[in-house]
């Protein structure tokens, strides 16, 4: 089982679904004064193991889970720091979702507190959302991005149907919303395929490109 070749102790904890050390690693990082996010990372290095254990045969759909759980504890201790992290003043507004026929939520709630932390007002309609919810409620409070998560293949094809919506609802009141994907096996090919304006590989440069947008849109 221990024959991967990872960056970091807490990636391969991670990946071993090593619960009781894994959460007293990241209790003494913290004590140390470790960087959140490279806490984060690291961990995420370990999630992306356990997915390929899992291709291979080698974990099955409760390894799975228990990678789930393990990484929500890992947050629950990361959160409150990043809190103190956090800039007061309130920006945009952002809608966040996982989309239709997915039900992975770690990364998209890891985006949604990021951008919470940094002053973002954050709307969260949960995993598995219908194209339509996605358009109709970008309508009602009309945010400044939309934030798109999406883990599995299947998810390409939801992620398209949702933007299309989107742009088709929007259209017909002369609004427009810019779409930022996210997602484990989404890359620059896919934000093509699927139509998106921007797709960023982790939560915190998602934040990051919000925040740019919006200094733009202040100075336009
Ligand atoms: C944990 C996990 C689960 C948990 C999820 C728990 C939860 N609450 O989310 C559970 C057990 C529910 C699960 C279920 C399944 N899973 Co799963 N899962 C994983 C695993 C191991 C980790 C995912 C994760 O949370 N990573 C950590 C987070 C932080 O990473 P992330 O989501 O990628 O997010 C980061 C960035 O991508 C980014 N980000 C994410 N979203 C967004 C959005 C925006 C806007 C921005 C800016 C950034 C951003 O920010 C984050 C960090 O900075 C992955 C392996 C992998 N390689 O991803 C498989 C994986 C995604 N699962 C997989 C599969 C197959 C399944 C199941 C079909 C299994 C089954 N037979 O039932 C089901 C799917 C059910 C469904 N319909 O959705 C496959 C998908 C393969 C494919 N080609 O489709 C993977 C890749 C494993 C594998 N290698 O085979 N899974």
């Amino acid at each position: 089982m221990e024959t991967s070749n990872l960056n970091s102790q807490l990636a391969q904890l991670v990946a071993d679904l090593e619960e009781d050390a894994v959460l007293e690693l990241v209790e003494k990082r913290i004590s140390a004064g470790d960087d959140p996010l490279q806490i984060i990372d690291e961990c995420n290095e370990g999630m992306r193991e356990v997915g390929l254990r899992y291709e291979n045969g080698e974990y099955f759909v409760a390894g799975l889970i228990m990678s789930g759980e393990i990484f929500r504890e890992v947050v629950e201790r990361i959160q409150p720091l990043l809190e103190q992290q956090a800039e007061g003043k309130l920006s945009g507004r952002v809608l966040v979702g996982t989309v239709s026929g997915d039900i992975h939520d770690i990364g998209k709630n890891m985006f949604g507190m990021l951008l919470s932390c940094h002053g973002f007002d954050v709307i969260d309609l949960g995993v598995d959302v219908l194209p339509s919810v996605f358009a109709d409620k970008a309508l009602e409070i009309k945010p400044d991005f939309v934030g798109l998560s999406g883990l599995i293949t299947a998810s390409f094809e939801t992620m398209k149907e949702t933007i299309t919506a989107l742009r088709q609802k929007s259209e017909e009141y002369g609004l427009s919303f810019p779409v930022i994907i996210g997602g484990g096996m989404i890359d620059d090919q896919i934000r093509q395929y699927v139509g998106a304006d921007y797709w960023m590989p982790d939560a915190m440069a998602g934040v990051r490109l919000c925040q740019e947008l919006l200094d733009k849109k202040h100075t336009a």
